[in-house]
Formats: structure tokens, sequence, C-alpha cells
């Protein structure tokens, strides 16, 4: 007998329909305690006909019909959570749906915890570990970037990954255990070396998982915007629309800013950290001078540079490349104050040069807010572009922990084994490797372990 849950498994709040979910071993009797068609209650023999087909039918309260519903009913073992599972599709009214979510729970199912659904799944080896935690990442990944990745790790990359790293470490037990055993007389230097070899790839493969996969974290935690330029140009006057407040001091005297300025903010769910610099241009201030330097490094490490120019005044173009050819490939060169814009700044005239290095230009206005829409557009576009990051894996923390710990078994055998030791000793390293591997997809079986991953789930998941 399993105890029977029952969540909400939509968002929270009004919608087109809700739907609430009950898994356990009294799905069946529950179901039929609330469902009727036409007046009369509906049969086990009627729902076990239907099974995973939609039937539309009445949700009753004591006899008092609360909805007209579709309910779908999917017997273990071909279920989500591989025990028996029903889905009431309600109509999405919150009231109507905590009402019904009662008249479950009445009934003799209990509420379900956070992610127990996929928790039950994985007990029952309907997905493992990485599935049911890329599933999590992907209902609350924040970015279309986020969601990519974890669209990726629904679809087995990990499981994949780690299938390999498997077989590399079984193949590499297989052939030391055939030498323990066996005679080492046809062992030869090349052998050993080539088996060396393929310890060292196995292990720069983990070591790359661990960085490609920290490079992927760090463009979901948090991109750095820098907005730099010349002074004068804006960036304080763009910082401040950007984030909507008076954070950067703005004047009409050059170098206004002297050092770099961070505010934290978040871009349609893409959490950004923006930076207004201090114009750069040559000076003797020693001050400046630093802030100058401090900004141009923090320039180098944005994921996205918006460099700006005053529109206001006369533009050259030849004068402009020249000065600045270093900084243009690939750039997104805000075109700033075109409300008062000078005659020699035209779109179609820099059509070349926006070709030739490949630029966005955008035209805006700090003072009337002109393209400013259009800038937020282009800037969410950018720091979800794919670009240099397509290969990029995402690890959970959990799965980054275990691969690290293959990592440095792997170091220790390398070194063991460049020690002149004998495979007996290091064979245990290679053993201490497949026990962790087998933990990325999991063979977890401590509650408290699963409590922790599945805790990081919504309710109703
Ligand atoms: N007309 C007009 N003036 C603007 C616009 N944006 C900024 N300004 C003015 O341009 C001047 C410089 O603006 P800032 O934002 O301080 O420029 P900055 O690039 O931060 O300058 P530094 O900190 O000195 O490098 C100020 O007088 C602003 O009011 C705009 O869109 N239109
Ligand atoms: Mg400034």
């Amino acid at each position: 007998m399993i105890d029977t849950i029952a969540a909400l498994s939509t968002a929270q709040g009004p919608g087109a329909i809700g739907i609430l979910r009950v898994s356990g071993s009294l799905v069946l009797p529950i179901s039929l305690a609330v469902l009727e068609k036409n007046g009369t209650p509906l049969t086990e023999s009627f729902i076990q006909n239907q099974k995973r087909s939609a039937i539309f039918c009445d949700f009753v309260e004591k006899g008092k019909p609360l909805d007209q519903i579709v309910f779908l009913y999917f017997p273990a073992p071909n279920s989500y959570t591989g025990e028996d599972l029903a889905e009431f599709h309600l109509h999405g009214n919150p009231i109507l749906l905590k009402r019904a979510l009662h008249v479950l729970l009445e009934k003799g199912a209990r509420p379900a915890d956070k992610g127990e659904f996929t928790k039950r799944a994985y007990l029952n080896g309907k997905i493992n570990l990485s599935g049911a935690e890329a599933i999590s990442r992907l209902i609350e990944a924040r970015s279309k970037y986020e969601l990519e990745l974890a669209q990726k790790n629904v679809f087995g990359e990990i499981t994949k990954l780690s299938s390999k790293i498997r077989s590399d470490l079984i193949s590499l037990k297989a052939e030391c255990e055939a030498e323990i055993d066996f005679s080492t007389e046809d062992l030869t230097f090349e052998s050993l070396e080539e088996r060396k070899n393929r310890m060292v790839a196995l292990k720069n493969l983990c070591s790359k998982l661990i960085k490609d996969s920290e490079r992927a974290e760090s463009f979901i935690l948090q991109s750095t915007v820098v907005l730099y330029g010349e002074p004068n140009t804006g960036k304080s006057s763009l910082m401040n629309v950007l984030i909507g407040k008076d954070r950067s001091i703005i004047s009409d005297v050059p170098g206004t800013t002297r050092d770099y300025i961070a505010e934290e903010l978040s871009l349609d769910g893409i959490p950004i950290r923006l930076v207004d610099t201090a114009g750069i241009r040559d000076t003797n201030d020693t001050i400046e001078r630093m802030g100058i330097e401090r900004s141009k490094r923090e320039a180098d490490s944005a994921n996205v540079k918006l460099f700006l120019i005053d529109t206001s005044l006369p533009f050259e173009k030849k004068t402009f490349i020249e000065k600045h050819k270093d900084r243009l490939l690939g750039s997104l060169i805000v075109a700033n104050k075109i409300d008062t814009k000078h005659p020699s700044w035209q779109m179609e005239s820099v059509q070349d040069f926006k070709e030739e290095f490949q630029l966005t230009i955008s035209e805006i206005s700090c003072k009337t807010k002109q393209g400013i829409p259009e800038l937020l557009e282009l800037l969410k576009s950018k720091l979800t572009s794919k670009d240099d990051t397509e290969d990029l894996v995402l690890l959970e923390d959990r799965q980054r922990y275990h691969i690290q710990k293959i990592e440095s078994c792997l170091s220790e055998a390398i070194q063991l084994m460049e020690n002149g030791a004998p495979a007996e000793i290091y064979i245990q390293e290679i053993n201490v490797a497949l026990q962790e591997i087998g933990q990325v997809n999991g063979t977890v079986e401590n509650e408290e372990i699963l409590g922790r991953i599945f805790s990081k789930f919504c309710v109703g998941k």
C-alpha cells in the first residue's frame, strides 16, 4: 500500500485550466468518489477501459457538481511516478482548485511534499537522478539560455556523458584486473603508456566538463554588461535609465564618472550586472587614469559591451574607425542623443562599416527614451545568444562534486603510474571513481540526500 499524494501541478493563480494530480494506491477509489457523468457515478470498469484517455465528466462534492472536467487515469506502472496516477483538469480558478483539492484530501489523499511526484518517479525507476534534476531546472529556468541547457539535460546529455566516463573506467579497470590476475609478461612499455594516455584523456574530459559547467553557470547566474565609450557620451545617463533610478552622477563635464559603478538588475528574468565606466580618454589626472584602467578591465571581461557614441557631435567615420578599431569588432554600438543628432550622423552612411565590423547599432536618446525598448530587446538577445556557449553542459552542484572526485582519482592514478606503482595500487583509485560515477545518474538511496535534492522542486512536480 503506497500512500496517496495530491497537489496542484499547474501554476498558482487563475488560468484556463488547472491540473490536480494524485498518485498512489488510492487513486482509483478517490476518483470514483468524486466523479460523475450525467448525474451517475463513474464505475471502475468504465475508468479502466478508458485508461490514458480523456474522460469528460463532472467533479462532485457530496453529490454537488463543482466543475466540468477532463479526467485522465494512468494505471501503474505506465505513469509519471510509476504508480497509479490521475490528473483532474479543472477550470483554472484558484478558489475552485483549492476546494477540489480539499475534496481529494478528504477522500484519502495527503498533500504532496515538494518534488514528491518526481521523487517517486526516481524511486520507481522511471527516471534517473540527473533526469529529475534536469526537470527541476527546466521548470525553474529564468532565461532562454538556461532553458536550453536544461533541455539538453532532460534529453540525457549528462546521462550520455556519464555513461561514456563509466564505460572508459570499466575498461581501464578490466585491463588492470587482467594484469593483476594473469601474467604481465606481455605487457610492453607501449601498452602501459597507452593506458596512461587514456587515463589522461578521461581526466581531461572531466576537467573540461567542470570548467564548461562553471562557465555555463556564470552565464546563468549573472552576465556582465558594460557601458563604455568616450567621456560625455551618456553612459551614466543610460545606466540610470536602465536601472530606473539616479545611481550615477550625470553632468556635461567630461570625466564625471571616475571609477566604474556596478548595479545588479534583472532583465526579463536574466540576472545582469550593469557596469557604468569612466569615459575613456587621454588624461594627465592620475586618479582618472586609474579609473580608466579599471574600467577597461571591466569591459574586457564583460559578456556584452555597449559602446556609446554621442551623435550630437560631428561624426567622421574614418577618424572614428581609426580611433576605435581595436574595440569595434562585434560590438553593440549605442548611438545616443538622437534627439539632438548632428546632421553628419546618418544610419545609412555607416551601413558599410556596420557590416565590416559586424556591428549592431542601436539609436537611442536617454533624454526622450526613444529606442530604449529596442535596445533592451537587442541586449536580451545578445545575452541569450548561443555563440560560443553552444557546447556547454550544465552540471548541478551535486553532479559536479562527483565529477571532481573522479578527476582527482584519475590524477592520483596517473601520478602513481608515473612513479612506477603496480596496477594493484592504482586500481583502487579507479574503483573509487566508478563508485562516484554511479552517483551521478543515481544509485543514491540515502533518504536525507534525496530529501535535499527533491526539496528544491516545487509542490505538484
Ligand atoms: N540631449 C541629450 N543629452 C543627453 C542624452 N544623454 C545624456 N545627455 C547629456 O550628456 C551629458 C553627459 O552625460 P553623462 O551620462 O554624464 O555621460 P557619461 O558618458 O557618463 O560621461 P563621463 O562620466 O564623463 O564619461 C549630460 O549633460 C547629459 O544630460 C540624450 O539622450 N540627449
Ligand atoms: Mg559617467
